[in-house]
Parts: C-alpha cells; structure tokens; sequence
C-alpha cells in the first residue's frame, strides 16, 4: 500500500502502536452505531444460509455477533480456545510488513470504524462490517486459519522478493474473493462476497462471471478490479486444498510468473 494511498485513508492512526494496533474502545460506539451494525447484519443472515460455504455457517453460530459492533476481547476469550487466532484492533488498512506479522503470528486485524449509513450498500475501504462479518467466522477453522498464518510468513517472505503484487492476487482470489465446491453447488468463502449485499448472490448464481478451478499460477498472475462485481472467481474443492497447494516454497513460482503476461480477469 503506497504511502500516498495511506494518506488518503479515513481511520485515526495517531494513537496506532508500532505494530499498527489500536485501543477497540468498545464502549465508545453510540447505539446508531450499534444499530447500523445489526441492520448490516440482518442484511447478510437473509442470504448466507443460501450462499455461505458450511464452515462459515458453522462458525457464524458461535459469535452472536447480531446484537451490535462485537466487543473484540470478549471474541478473542473465544477465538483463543478455538483455534489460538486472536483479533487485534487497528485504524483500518495498515501496511504490508505489520499486516502479515500479525497474520504469521495468529493476529487478524480488523478496523475498529464503522461505515456512515450512506454506505450500507457499498464501501471501498474494509470497514468493521467486512472485516469481522466476513473475515473472523473462519478463523473458528483450523484448517483456513493454519493456512492464514502460513499466508502471513509467506507474505513476509514476498517482501523480499518483491513479490507482493503477485502474492496480493492469491489472497484476493480466496480470502476475499474465493469460492468454493459443495454436495450442494458452489458456496462463498471470501469475506468481501460474504459481507457483500449484492455480490454474494451474484458470485454464486449470476452466470456472467468465469468460475475457474483453483490454479495456483493462473491466480497469481489473474488482474483484479477492487470497485466491482468480480468478471472471475476461483474455485477449491476444500481448505485443505487451499492449504495443500500453496504449501510449496512460491519462489521458482515467482520467478516463472513474473515473465509472463498479465491476465485480464473479464478473458476467456
Ligand atoms: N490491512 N487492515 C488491513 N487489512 C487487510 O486486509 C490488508 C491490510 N494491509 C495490506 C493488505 N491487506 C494487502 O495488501 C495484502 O494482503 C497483500
Ligand atoms: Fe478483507
């Protein structure tokens, strides 16, 4: 994230920490607040039972998060015994190396603002919303949140190896945008289809969009629009597929990709 984008975003950043955390101040959200967050909530519980892959559902159970904006220490009491991932509160987008730092060490940073009203249809930036609703029910998984934190050492490692704008389209094509194969047809996991009002119908039953089978380096070298329903998503046939593949060392991947082409998302 280039320091001219951070400039431009809308959290408070002067109290972040170091590591870019931030006091969630729970008790500081008004009750619009609250409300807003259930009214965001009651939007995506109409259309999850149908679109969601099973693992989300299961967990989404766990979190009781439809009262208001979740209180992140009484989640991480929870989280912690589940599968050792704790939540940390940060401003909102924070910079590659802390991002994945915390991801390899089991911390997922969520933003601790929510959306103005007028965006309960859309917003660019993750916001609360996305970042609990759509990200944290998996991290109940094992198998997902083991691959999460291999994501973070990997991202790390991409760093080095200047390969961060390849390794952005992985997490882009699954974490935030990926699907998945069920008995009962394709499901959403990615958190901006599972947060989404309009694109987790879309990504599973509009038959406009390419639904291509997972190809580790087709996805690193696929484009991608972030103000748009997707052209393209990506399909596993579990986590642990998703884990399995990108278990490998990704620098002879690097190496390869980075020669070839560029592929446009909308191509056939
Ligand atoms: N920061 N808070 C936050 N959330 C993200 O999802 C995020 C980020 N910083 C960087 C980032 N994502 C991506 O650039 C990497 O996944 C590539
Ligand atoms: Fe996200």
């Amino acid at each position: 994230m280039t320091a001219e984008a951070r400039s431009n975003l809308r959290g408070d950043y002067s109290h972040a920490a170091p590591d870019y955390t931030v006091e969630q101040d729970w008790g500081a959200y008004s009750e619009a607040e609250h409300a807003l967050f259930r009214r965001l909530y009651e939007r995506q519980a109409k259309l999850v039972p149908r679109y969601a892959c099973p693992e989300w559902i299961d967990a989404i159970a766990r979190l009781d998060a439809g009262r208001g904006i979740p209180d992140f220490a009484e989640v991480n009491r929870s989280l912690s015994r589940a599968t050792g991932w704790r939540i940390v509160a940060v401003p909102g987008l924070i910079p590659d190396e802390p991002f994945f730092t915390h991801l390899a060490s089991k911390r997922f940073p969520v933003t601790v603002w929510l959306r103005k009203p007028e965006e309960f249809d859309y917003i660019v930036e993750p916001d609360v919303f996305h970042d609990f609703f759509g990200h944290v029910p998996l991290l109940y998984d094992r198998v997902y949140a083991d691959h999460l934190a291999e994501y973070g050492k990997g991202g790390l490692k991409a760093m080095r190896l200047d390969a961060i704008r390849m390794l952005a389209r992985l997490y882009w094509y699954t974490i935030e945008f990926g699907l998945m194969k069920t008995p009962a047809g394709v499901r959403a996991y990615g958190a901006g289809l599972l947060s989404s009002g309009g694109e987790l119908a879309y990504c599973v039953e509009d038959p406009k969009p390419r639904r291509r089978p997972f190809e580790l380096e087709r996805m690193l070298r696929t484009d991608y629009r972030i103000d748009r329903y997707q052209d393209c998503y990506f399909v596993i046939d579990s986590f642990g597929q998703l884990m399995r593949e990108t278990a490998p060392d990704f620098t002879p991947i690097y190496a390869r990709v980075r020669g070839m082409a560029v592929l446009d998302p909308a191509a056939p």
